[in-house]
């Protein structure tokens, strides 16, 4: 089923210059890029963005990392986005993620994660609104 679905390459990839190598994988594997974008979430748009979260410990920790540089964010299409996307890009903690994934060719943070993609239709809906406005 042809789905959208939206991902974010966070702060530590970009300066990494990991952007190109995370989209290609995503265009390689089939997907359609709609909309693409570089920009430096504000504090506010953080809290929004990850609303989810905020009563967690980590909390401050994930906000003040998703905004300490700039992030690509794209929404793309394709067969079964939402889930495909989660698989490539691997468990949370990039140290245990599957090589193979990207977390797990490119990173071993935890909040340092190289890429956060949305888990839900819902997740899709509030993250492209808050990225994109
Ligand atoms: P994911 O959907 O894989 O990005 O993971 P979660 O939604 O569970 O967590 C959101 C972000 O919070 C992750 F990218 C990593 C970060 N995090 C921490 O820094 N510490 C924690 O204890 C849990 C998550």
């Amino acid at each position: 089923m042809t789905e959208k679905s939206l991902f974010i390459v966070k702060p530590d990839a970009v300066a990494r210059n990991l952007v190109g190598e995370v989209i290609s994988r995503f265009e390689r594997k089939g997907f359609k890029i709609l909309k693409l974008k570089m920009f430096t979430f504000t504090q506010e748009q953080a809290e929004n963005f990850y609303g989810v979260h905020k009563d967690k410990p980590f909390f401050g920790e994930l906000t003040s990392f998703i905004t300490s540089g700039p992030v690509v964010a794209a929404i793309i299409e394709g067969n079964n986005a939402i889930a495909t996307t989660r698989i490539m890009i691997g468990a949370t903690k990039s140290f245990e993620a599957a090589p193979g994934s990207i977390r797990g060719d490119f990173g071993l943070g935890f909040s340092e994660n190289i890429i956060h993609a949305s888990d839900s239709q819902e997740s899709f809906d509030h993250e492209s609104r808050v990225a994109f406005e």
